[in-house]
């Protein structure tokens, strides 16, 4: 299916979300090309502002970032009692970078990113989001994030993974090999927060992964963040510590405006982020089964 057509774009995948689809108005399409890794669309849209696709996957628009970027980023970095050292896969738009290096706790960011051009596309056309790359705390290194944390071992205070969906080049941030490589590279207490895909949609995933994180950190939970035109209007994290005292439930630290000024974040959207609805509470918890989730189950 041809994702622009007649002056809009339409995000379909059979595989994540099948029979359904957001679509946005287009206005202009900015850029069109494909990298080494994947697809790259910008578009200027006509109510959601620049809009970056990959592989067909909205990444993000301007008018609606904020509510994912400071949600992956301020979760993790308020769960710990002294986040100075932070990794961030992925992310090559540049606004989970933006919303790290703000933070008053933030020492320095190390951000892996294995697609240069879509770091060099994002700074032409999402110069808001691609602001943190100029950030004296921030050194960024294009490659692989399991080559990367292979080679830096026990040196991260919070681990971010900010990556696209898992099919095409990012689905093995999304296996438990993956999280062992992270928990390698954290400091003793360390947290991470990744992409951890949404409630709608891929409840089974989100168990699954929620399973064998549990076997790997003693404490690991799931919160979430409301956004507009990722499918469903919700994405949520997985996060993990390993410090078993960390209750990412309550913030440690609760910044003023003008300390960290955010646009979504906020010490009671933090905790409200962890508040599941009964039918994926129930799965989280071992009660139900995933699969019994599905439109048109009549299981309570
Ligand atoms: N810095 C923004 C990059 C966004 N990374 C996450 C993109 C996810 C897009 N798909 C959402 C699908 C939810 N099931």
């Amino acid at each position: 299916m041809d994702k622009l057509q007649q002056g809009w774009f339409s995000e379909h995948s059979q595989q994540l979300w099948p029979g359904q689809c957001m679509s946005l108005e287009v206005e202009q399409v900015l850029y069109e090309g494909k990298s080494k890794y994947q697809e790259i669309l910008v578009f200027k849209s006509k109510s959601y502002g620049n809009v970056l696709v990959l592989d067909g996957i909205i990444q993000c628009t301007e008018r609606d970032e904020f509510s994912y970027q400071e949600m992956i980023s301020y979760l993790p970095l308020n769960s710990h009692p002294n986040p100075e050292k932070v990794l961030i896969i992925g992310g090559g738009d540049g606004g989970v970078a933006r919303d790290v290096v703000r933070h008053p706790l933030v020492k320095s960011a190390v951000q892996c990113e294995i697609d240069e051009k879509v770091i060099e596309v994002s700074k032409q056309y999402l110069p808001s989001m691609s602001s943190g790359f100029s950030s004296p705390k921030l050194t960024l290194h294009v490659g692989d994030g399991f080559d990367f944390m292979a080679k830096h071992q026990g040196e991260f205070d919070v681990i971010i993974t900010d990556s696209s969906d898992p099919i095409g080049p990012a689905s093995s941030l999304f296996e438990k090999s993956y999280y062992e490589l992270m928990k390698k590279a954290l400091r003793p207490g360390g947290v991470v927060c990744s992409q951890g895909e949404c409630l709608w949609l891929d409840l089974g995933l989100i168990d699954n992964m929620q399973k064998f994180c549990r076997s790997l950190y003693p404490v690991v939970d799931y919160g979430y963040t409301t956004i507009p035109t990722y499918p469903s209007g919700q994405i949520g994290f997985t996060l993990c510590s390993l410090n078993p005292e960390t209750n990412f439930r309550e913030p440690l630290h609760v910044w003023s405006d003008d300390q960290l000024p955010t646009k979504y974040y906020n010490p009671d959207v933090h905790k409200a982020a962890f508040a599941l609805p009964q039918f994926a509470r129930k799965v989280l918890n071992g009660d139900a089964d995933p699969r019994k989730t599905q439109v048109g189950s009549q299981e309570h």
